[in-house]
């Protein structure tokens, strides 16, 4: 789904990864091809633009600086605002309760399929629905209405000259059988006429239906949007359902609806058959689309984590040099609370930008927490009496070797003296700076 405007994303952001800090220029660069990226995808350059600018906004702001990982913190800037484009927080369509539905749409869009499709939910929560075919007019309208129903047990009302004739019909037979949700499956037109929107009208009043849906074909991108506005404005609609996004749907029209019109989309079809309508949830479509829905919440733990006390008083030390072995194992346990070691090594300035080929060694990890286990409190509080009878007693200890341990505490060493250089320099003119090697991580 979205396959193209989902691959240019990822690479945009894949991009952004490998840097450890950004600057402006970044940022803004950033936003030239997330910008391209949406055209591309048939965005409304309205919204396109205003998305950039939404961005850009928050993407300058003072947090960027503070955050543990600039660019992380840019892509779930993106991911926020790609889930407000989308429609934000909807209100479903309620399957167990809605008592009246009305589907409308061009010729072709998917109604017919689609009022199946929804009956087939209500009848999965044990409801009993009864569809209707208000297109009096195509003897093929009915009977396709007939087949489906039939094939999902669903009883199908189509007697009637005109749509309204049929509608009020099926009110009373709704009422004799005891059914509990009238589905109104609409005729289609080829255009936006008003013959078919005075009929539409007609329908909607005497119906007053719960929602009325629109139904629009996804693959037809902006020209969706187009007749979303027409319809929202001559009827009134209560959601859209964006039909054939198995298809090659660039996805402008998912991006745009929303906004141009302020109605939501309330379910995405994904396939010809009967079960193939999925509600439509903003903030997975947006992880769906940027591939990164175990990333995101790794982003959001690793927040969590960083947030903690814990995790500021850690900082602290690390800044002022105070930083010792005993805070180190403190902050092996907590990174290893963050989940599997490779994803969040992306995630710490300095291993973004690692050299490929470079892969974390979980087991390493391990070894440096069995070396610093080996120690007694005062070592990790003082690793400058680690003498040589020390390091052997602590090798052996751990089942690791005099090596080992050598080298874990040289990388110490490196690492409490950069700190020291970053407070120097007061955090100002560090970037393009390496972070020697996180000890204990490589080997
Ligand atoms: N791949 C795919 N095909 C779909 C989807 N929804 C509908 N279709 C197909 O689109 C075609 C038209 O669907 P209909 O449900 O007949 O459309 P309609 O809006 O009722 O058409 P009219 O009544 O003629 O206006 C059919 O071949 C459906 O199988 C979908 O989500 N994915
Ligand atoms: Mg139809």
């Amino acid at each position: 789904m979205f396959d193209v405007f989902s691959t240019k994303i990822q690479g945009i952001f894949n991009k952004l990864r490998k840097k450890g800090l950004l600057s402006k220029d970044d940022v803004a660069a950033t936003m030239r091809e997330l910008r391209v990226a949406l055209l591309e995808a048939d965005v409304n350059f309205k919204v396109a633009k205003e998305f950039i600018g939404k961005v850009s906004e928050k993407a300058v702001g003072v947090e960027i600086l503070k955050s543990l990982n600039p660019a992380q913190h840019v892509i779930k800037i993106v991911k926020d605002e790609l889930i407000e484009v989308l429609g934000g927080d909807i209100p479903q369509v309620k399957i167990e309760s809605v008592k009246s539905i009305l589907l409308l749409g061009l010729q072709g869009c998917g109604k017919t399929t689609t009022s199946a499709k929804l009956a087939y939910k209500m009848m999965k929560k044990k409801r009993h629905p009864l569809l209707v075919g208000a297109d009096p007019y195509r003897p093929a309208a009915k009977e396709q209405l007939q087949i489906l129903g039939k094939k999902i047990n669903v009883p199908v009302f189509t007697d009637g000259k005109t749509a309204i004739e049929t509608l009020n019909g099926s009110l009373e037979y709704a009422k004799e059988h005891k059914c509990d949700c009238i589905i109104v499956d609409s005729a289609g037109r080829l255009h936006v006429d008003n013959e078919l929107m005075d009929e539409l009208k007609v329908l909607k009043q005497r119906l007053n239906p719960e929602e009325c849906l629109l139904i629009v074909d996804g693959m037809t991108g902006q020209e969706a949007v187009n007749i979303a506005s027409t319809f929202e404005k001559e009827i009134g609609i209560s959601g859209v359902i964006l039909t054939k996004l198995d298809g090659d749907a660039r996805g402008g029209a998912a991006l745009s609806i929303k906004m141009v019109t302020g109605k939501p989309i309330k379910f995405m079809g994904i396939g010809e058959n009967i079960d193939q309508l999925e509600p439509f949830y903003p903030d997975r479509m947006a992880q769906r689309i940027l591939g990164m829905g175990d990333v995101l919440s790794l982003i959001e733990r690793a927040e969590e984590i960083t947030n903690s006390e814990e995790a500021k008083s850690l900082q602290q030390k690390m800044l002022s040099q105070k930083f010792n072995l005993e805070d180190f194992l403190l902050q092996l346990k907590q990174i290893k609370k963050m989940g599997p070691l490779e994803q969040v090594m992306g995630m710490i300035p300095g291993f973004s930008n690692m050299p490929s080929g470079m892969k974390v060694d979980e087991k390493q990890l391990v070894r440096t927490e069995a070396i610093i286990s080996s120690m007694t409190i005062l070592e990790r509080r003082k690793p400058e009496i680690l003498n040589g009878s020390r390091r052997k007693r602590i090798a052996k200890g751990s089942g690791t070797t005099v090596e080992d341990v050598n080298r874990l505490i040289k990388q110490f060493d490196q690492l409490k003296a950069m700190f020291g250089n970053i407070t120097k320099m007061s955090g100002k003119n560090f970037k393009g700076k390496r972070m020697p090697q996180m000890p204990g991580f490589f080997r």
